[in-house]
């Protein structure tokens, strides 16, 4: 049931402890996209994708899901072995395992800051991260089969968003590659639900990049949002959205 669903992700998302949904941008964006091979469910990604909100970097991803064959070959040819997050930057060359070298490298290359104190904690990080899996049962950690599409898909979604997650978690069973578009928190305003926004009659001006170019493009602001150029497919709800996933690319 879709809404039990939403309610294990919000757990996931409390055991977070707010991590993933503020965003104060890096001081520079790289010109190509980060790569990132991950798995939505593993503790260790999640430490990664936070930051990568924490610092607004959109991300390309790589999905694998275990037992997946798609990417988690290529990541043993690239690094010499099957281990997750491995993150790659095309702009530098770098190619890094382990989550605390990664969310070191994204604050130094491109953060303009240093990494937060908490990131340094790591029992402390590593255990809430643990802890916000529990809630999901193993989803977005197994492979499903699937067709495999052309061109990578685009999410907008921030980490700790309980609805972006149940997609991610499609995405990464399903293998299928996807733009990470950063819609991180940056002003009151963004707090509020799409629908409170519209209740209380909100002239609602946001300035994170995403959230600006989706206003635009759409006319409104929510998470998930989906974009598939392989079909011209592009939609909002995470219902709507796993439905459309499992109907075009499940098999
Ligand atoms: N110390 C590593 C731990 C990474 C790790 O253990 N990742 C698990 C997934 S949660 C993994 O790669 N397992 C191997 C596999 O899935 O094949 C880090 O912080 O990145």
């Amino acid at each position: 049931m879709h809404s039990i669903d939403v309610a294990r992700s919000l757990a996931a998302s409390a055991a977070q402890q707010l991590r993933g949904i503020a965003t104060r941008p890096a001081a520079r964006q790289p010109a190509e996209p980060l790569e990132l091979y991950d798995m939505e469910g593993c503790p260790f990604c999640r430490l990664v994708r936070e930051t990568l909100t924490e610092l607004d970097l959109d991300v390309l991803i790589y999905p694998c899901p275990k037992g997946g064959d798609r990417y988690r070959p290529l990541v043993e040819k690239l690094g010499g072995r099957q281990q997750f997050p491995y993150l790659m930057d095309p702009n530098t060359g770098a190619a890094l395992y382990e989550s605390a070298d990664i969310i070191d490298y994204l604050f130094s290359e491109y953060g303009g800051r240093p990494a937060p104190a908490r990131w340094k904690i790591k029992t402390l990080r590593t255990g809430s991260a643990l802890a916000a899996s529990l809630p999901r049962g193993g989803r977005g950690l197994r492979h499903q089969d699937s067709a495999t599409p052309s061109q990578p898909l685009q999410l907008y979604s921030f980490e700790a968003s309980p609805f972006a997650r149940l997609v991610r978690e499609r995405l990464t069973e399903l293998q299928l590659p996807y733009l990470l578009r950063q819609c991180g928190r940056d002003r009151w305003q963004d707090w509020l639900l799409p629908q409170a926004r519209t209740a209380l009659d909100i002239d609602y001006q946001p300035g994170q990049r995403n959230r600006v170019a989706l206003l635009e493009h759409t006319g409104r602001v929510a998470v998930p949002y989906l974009i598939d150029p392989n079909t011209d497919v592009e939609l909002f709800d995470s219902r709507r959205i796993l439905d459309y996933l499992q109907h075009s690319y499940a098999r």
